[in-house]
């Protein structure tokens, strides 16, 4: 069974920094992940992908030694499991709100009798070998979003659910819980209590602590901060931003005001 390098990196008491997927293309999906990053997740949620999308992808991301991810759409058990079959090696599951939600998306990762998983990895053996159902529940991840306010208030229910491996924490929709504007590198001081919250009760359950951000800059704070798995950018903004700090650079030339 090919290991989840993401585990791996957490065994060695490392960080494992990534980026999100939402375009649909094997081409920036193969891209992106020939850039150094550990981990990718193709974003179903907020992306523009659907499963007829994410198949072809997570085939472009295996070229490479890049841990494939899925943030499905809702915590739905036959996504998941179709993201797994496919050969994701793990789910981030959004706006999980309280333990029977938590429970819920655990046990969607898991075979019987940890979990109601079906028996049907169709990708997910080439990806993962022949032993893949014997020691996938082992390696699949399966991560929660606390980010909505009925998460934030139950975040010890969520976050010491058996199985669960991570929470990840979605800074806009959390920042909207707190009724604060939707801002995601947010240094607003009850989104930063909050944060720091949520990674205290991860580290008092031995549970994974990941944190999405738009810049190398909250990036570094939060792996400073203790974070174990950080978000680094999407393929979208990668590409707008980039564009537009090369377009700024010339002179002799009015850029397109759009
Ligand atoms: C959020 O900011 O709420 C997210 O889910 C990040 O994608
Ligand atoms: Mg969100």
């Amino acid at each position: 069974m090919r290991i989840n390098r993401v585990k791996q990196l957490w065994r060695e008491g490392k960080p494992a920094i990534g980026g999100f997927l939402s375009i649909p293309s094997c081409l920036s999906a193969e891209a992106m992940a020939h850039t150094g990053l550990d981990w990718l997740c193709l974003d179903m949620q907020h992306g523009c992908l659907d499963y007829s999308d994410v198949v072809p992808m997570l085939t472009a991301v295996s070229t490479t030694a890049v841990t494939p991810l899925v943030r499905v759409p809702w915590n739905e058990p036959a996504m998941i499991m179709k993201v797994l079959d496919a050969g994701a090696y793990g789910v981030i599951v959004p706006m999980v709100s309280n333990r029977a939600e938590a429970e819920r998306a655990v046990a969607a990762c898991r075979y019987p009798p940890a979990g109601i998983r079906s028996n049907g990895p169709n990708r997910a053996v080439y990806y993962g070998g022949a032993d893949y159902q014997k020691n996938a529940d082992g390696e699949m991840l399966c991560i929660a979003m606390i980010e909505t306010a009925e998460g934030i208030e139950k975040m010890e229910d969520i976050i010491s659910t058996p199985g669960l491996d991570a929470v990840y924490i979605g800074p806009t929709d959390l920042a909207l819980s707190l009724d604060l504007p939707p801002v995601m590198d947010n240094d607003d001081p009850r989104h930063v209590a909050t944060v720091a919250r949520i990674l205290a009760t991860c580290r008092k359950h031995k549970v994974k602590a990941a944190m999405h951000t738009g810049s190398a800059k909250y990036t570094q704070r939060y792996i400073d901060q203790g974070f174990d798995m950080v978000m680094l950018v999407n393929e979208r903004l990668a590409m707008q931003n980039y564009v537009k700090a090369e377009v700024s650079k010339l002179t002799g030339w009015t850029p397109l005001a759009n």
